[in-house]
């Protein structure tokens, strides 16, 4: 198949229990998870476009990898040994998710491919969307049998840069899209939020969620309970960092969302030290796999990654890469019935 003029491959990942997992060669895209409900149901859980097409252009970044660098750089620029390096300024201004031609733009390469995983690859070159270094990025994606979706990311720059690469996937658990997120229930492993500007770049301040309750899901709650609260007018809904513990152990359980009716179970656990969680505020309205129409609130992104490089670069050390390093990052999306 071709999208853009590019050839573009499709690959099925299954698992003994059925599950299975569809991936675009076409920015490393998740377009379908497929997962039994209560009553052995196999249903697509994330946002896919029905026609490939749509993938062409894909302002939403459905199921897309973000790189080089997921979320917001203030300004659209920043200085690494006192050289200062511009980006495109694709949101108001700002450098979003990796600029005009991020990583969920590119054609990766097939480096192995087996019935339950796959691995794809990416040469990144010097000054690509403004970033230095030529960089070497993997992404390994494993349908293990015990129902869990892990994604482990590894990379290598030959000149210090900036790496925080993510994926962009949207669930919905209700299986085909059946209903939107706001009835699911969310737990989060999360104290603190970063407070964003008015376009959401994170200010360096983070926010106490037993301070602002529309953030606390310590104990967990609907998604819809507070999603026309104060706190969440700026972005339409949330789209917001959640910091989780900081470490570099893979870190359990760190968001758990339930469907009810359909009896679905989604964990997350993650290396990364947060959580960019989007409720899918601004829709595209294109047809979805099954036929729905894409809504607001109809899927929500679990983003993990470093916390964004914000303004005036206040986080910009949790995205260092030097030549000397290896990048290695796993997030681990696990799916079972309640
Ligand atoms: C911006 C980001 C969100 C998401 C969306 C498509 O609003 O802040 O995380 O990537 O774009």
């Amino acid at each position: 198949m071709n999208i853009n003029d590019k050839k573009v491959e499709v690959i099925t990942l299954t698992n003994i229990n059925g599950m299975s997992v569809e991936i675009l060669t076409l920015g490393g895209i998740i377009r379908k998870i497929m997962v039994a409900d209560k009553h052995g149901n196999f249903e697509n859980v994330v946002l896919g476009y029905e026609d490939y097409q749509e993938y062409a252009e894909n302002p939403g970044y459905l199921g897309t990898i973000i790189g080089r660098t997921s979320g917001r750089i203030g300004g659209a620029h920043f200085t690494l040994n006192g050289v200062m390096y511009k980006l495109p300024g694709n949101n108001n201004g700002n450098c979003l998710h990796g600029g005009n031609i991020g990583f969920d733009k590119k054609i990766w390469t097939v480096e192995n491919l087996e019935s339950n995983s796959v691995t794809l690859s990416l040469v990144s070159e010097d000054g690509e969307e403004g970033f230095p270094g030529t960089v070497h990025v993997s992404v390994i994606y494993t349908l293990s049998d015990d129902n869990s979706l892990s994604i482990t990311y590894t990379g290598q720059t030959d000149k210090k840069t900036l790496l925080n690469l993510t994926n962009h996937s949207y669930f919905n658990l209700s299986g085909d899209v059946k209903e939107n997120i706001l009835d699911h229930t969310l737990e989060l492993k999360s104290n603190f939020v970063a407070e964003g500007d008015k376009y959401l770049i994170p200010t360096g301040r983070l926010i106490d969620v037993s301070e602002v309750s529309a953030f606390d899901f310590k104990v967990a709650k609907k998604i819809g309970k507070d999603i026309n609260d104060e706190a969440l007018k700026l972005a339409s809904g949330y789209d917001h960092p959640f910091l989780l513990e900081k470490s570099k152990e893979i870190k359990k359980d760190c968001v758990i969302m339930i469907c009810e009716k359909s009896g679905r179970k989604m964990t997350m656990d993650t290396t990364y030290d947060a959580v960019v969680i989007y409720s899918s505020n601004f829709p595209t309205y294109k047809k979805l796999v099954g036929g729905k129409i894409f809504e607001k609130h109809d899927g929500i992104c679990f983003e993990a990654q470093q916390l964004p490089i914000g303004k005036d670069e206040c986080n910009k050390s949790d995205s260092i890469l030097k030549s000397e390093q290896e990048y290695n990052n796993t997030t681990i999306y696990r799916f079972s019935i309640i």
